[in-house]
């Protein structure tokens, strides 16, 4: 199975709201001129369900990134980007522009008050799992001890549909 280097990273992206699309599709731009990041992939745009509060579908991708920043230093980068966006959230689970989570970062584990690695809930969660799938099906998600693909083939199917024309 494959595993990340001390360098890799892995960021879930989500949007719902001001044309999520397009939110996205900038996002990855932004991310590809990060100083000390290489963005190395990205996969297709997904539409998905909302998990949580009734809300508009999502949009979702992942990013694989490179970088000599510390985690919590990048977190500051995305942040920065998510402001950018005129991230708004106005309730906990709730709709947002721009969402950019670590959800992977090397083999590391990191638990404190700003940030959770490997994200908690990455594992459940299709609108992770299914474009991650599509860069990495092999790679190893060290808190599960299975692959992303033998993950994904586990949990309930549907909720998340590829979006058509959106080609990167
Ligand atoms: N649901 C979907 N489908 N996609 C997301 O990115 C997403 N992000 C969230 C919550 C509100 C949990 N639900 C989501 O943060």
């Amino acid at each position: 199975m494959l595993a990340l280097a001390d360098q890799d990273v892995i960021v879930a992206l989500g949007a719902n709201l001001d044309e999520p699309v397009q939110q996205l599709r900038q996002a990855f731009n932004e991310l590809s001129q990060l100083e000390h990041c290489r963005l190395m992939a990205q996969s297709s745009l997904y539409g998905s369900t909302p998990v949580g509060p009734v809300q508009p579908d999502y949009v979702n991708a992942v990013a694989h990134l490179q970088t000599t920043l510390e985690p919590h230093a990048l977190l500051d980068q995305l942040q920065a980007i998510e402001q950018r966006h005129h991230r708004k959230r106005i309730q906990r689970w709730g709709a947002r522009t721009l969402d950019l989570d670590i959800a992977l970062f090397g083999q590391r584990v990191i638990n404190d008050e700003r940030l959770i690695v490997p994200h908690l809930c990455m594992h459940e969660r299709v609108f992770v799992l299914a474009p991650l799938a599509e860069l990495f099906p092999a790679l190893h998600l060290p808190q599960l001890g299975v692959s992303v693909s033998e993950q994904l083939a586990k949990l309930p199917g549907g909720g998340i549909w590829p979006l058509q024309g959106t080609a990167n």
